[in-house]
């Protein structure tokens, strides 16, 4: 069956949700209207959306047969139940507590693990991750391996832990000032880059040796699992469910935004092996997202997701997914436009510091790009670089090494055709790099500012 170089898709359409087809200046005015930031665009200015991948999957027939089997009950929903075996069963942690989403999960797992003054090591931050770490008072380090931060390297395990970084902060703070090591699989601002088996058991040994939990971001573990799968010897005849289950293995627990491996619209939880750390998380969870057997979710979402994990094991729809990603990828590396390399997960990263090198950092290239390209034609992509990485305690911006735009693909929408369109907007982009010029803040929020910021164009 594997006549194609790129998988066809292992699904058949059921039901379709039409798109906005847009002049450009329609766009011009909705960029406008946006402040030029792509996260302000409304669906009906938008063509492709590539956005994010977060929450934006194509459900399968049988996720939607089970919306219709929601239990709703307060208490003890049998649809948690379900989910709760269900992590249990193919994640293979002990506890299961649900949230809204992945930041949910972040919060109670800040909460009950640091202390101010701590420090959280990682392989990588993520965005609303590093925010809960630093609201509780801990400092994030990025203990991620060099090339993680150059988009040229090949490296296939551009996700991986520097051990000798991960070392050395446990000589410098000592690891009573250490609650876990976060781990992300796969990392999403590296561009979407796996950790391999061989790291994640070394990370768990050397955090054994003192004690200290390793907590993943198991959000994208999946996509982590077929990159092992195709990349790390020994793996290759191993199903997705043997390799997440080995993952696991060398964690304490994880936090989960269903939304992307899940392959729902909403829904998240915290899974624990330890009990002590369970009654904590149950005592938070009822505060901020409900009861212990719902925890922001309706039942039905937690039907959906429990089906959604167990669909996420087919190595036919993870393996499709990657080939997808490859695919538009291919296409911008032939037309020799600078992306992360190698392809990542869930997402095509463009190289903003490449495409405009006469744009300074601090006028915000990729959030530039990532608007020329919605201008170009009608598709939206997310700055992934100085907006998204904030300011520090004393008020400057974080400098990133990666000045990056995401293209990221949402599981089971888009066909092949629609990366044609994208790959052909972007090199029209390439093209006319030259006139462009930067952005400023016209309003600059004090959090997770990418999220709602307003700019303006430099003249
Ligand atoms: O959006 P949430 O709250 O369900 O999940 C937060 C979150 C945690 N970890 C990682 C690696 C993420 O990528 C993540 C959310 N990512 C978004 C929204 C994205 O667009 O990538």
């Amino acid at each position: 069956m594997d006549y194609n170089k790129y998988m066809a898709e292992p699904y058949k359409i059921k039901m379709v949700e039409p798109i906005a087809v847009t002049t450009r200046e329609q766009r011009e005015a909705a960029i406008r209207r946006a402040g030029w930031n792509t996260f302000l665009l409304t669906t009906d200015d938008v063509y492709i959306d590539l956005l994010t991948d977060s929450g934006t999957n194509a459900m399968s027939d049988n996720q939607w047969a089970g919306l219709m089997l929601g239990d709703e009950a307060y208490s003890g929903s049998r649809n948690f139940r379900n989910l709760e075996a269900t992590v249990r069963e193919l994640y293979g942690f002990k506890y299961v507590v649900p949230t809204h989403q992945g930041r949910g999960a972040e919060n109670i797992l800040s909460q009950i693990m640091i202390k101010p003054g701590d420090y959280v090591p990682g392989n990588m931050y993520f965005t609303t991750t590093r925010a809960h770490q630093e609201l509780n008072g801990a400092t994030f380090r990025d203990i991620i391996i060099d090339e993680a931060h150059d988009p040229e390297s090949e490296h296939p395990f551009k996700g991986n832990v520097d051990l000798d970084k991960l070392q050395a902060l446990i000589d410098e703070v000592g690891a009573e000032r250490i609650p876990y090591i976060c781990v992300a699989v796969t990392v999403n601002l590296a561009g979407g880059q796996p950790v391999s088996m061989a790291n994640l058991k070394a990370v768990y040994e050397l955090a054994q040796k003192y004690n200290i939990k390793v907590m993943m971001d198991a959000t994208r573990c999946v996509e982590n699992a077929c990159f092992i799968k195709h990349r790390e010897p020994g793996y290759e005849n191993k199903t997705i469910q043997e390799i997440i289950r080995e993952m696991y293995t060398y964690a304490d627990g994880c936090t989960m935004s269903g939304k992307k491996d899940g392959i729902v619209n909403i829904g998240g939880f915290l899974a624990l092996n330890d009990e002590e750390l369970y009654q904590k998380a149950t005592s938070l969870v009822v505060v901020y997202e409900g009861m212990p057997s719902y925890g922001g979710m309706t039942g039905r979402d937690m039907e959906a997701l429990a089906r959604g994990i167990r669909e996420s094991m087919d190595y036919n729809f993870i393996a499709h997914r990657l080939a997808q990603v490859q695919y538009l990828g291919d296409k911008l590396i032939e037309a020799g436009i600078p992306v992360v390399k190698p392809i990542g997960g869930h997402a095509v990263f463009l190289d903003a510091r490449q495409f405009y090198p006469h744009i300074p950092q601090d006028e915000f290239p990729a959030q530039m790009l990532a608007a020329q390209l919605y201008l170009e034609s009608g598709v939206r992509s997310m700055e992934r670089g100085i907006i998204s990485a904030g300011r520090d305690k004393s008020g400057n911006h974080y400098y990133p090494k990666l000045e990056l735009v995401r293209l990221t693909i949402p599981r089971r929408v888009y066909t092949y055709a629609h990366l044609d369109v994208v790959a052909e907007a972007v090199k029209e982009c390439y093209k006319n790099r030259n006139n462009v010029k930067g952005l400023r803040f016209v309003y600059e929020p004090p959090v997770l500012r990418f999220f709602t910021a307003r700019f303006e164009p430099i003249e």
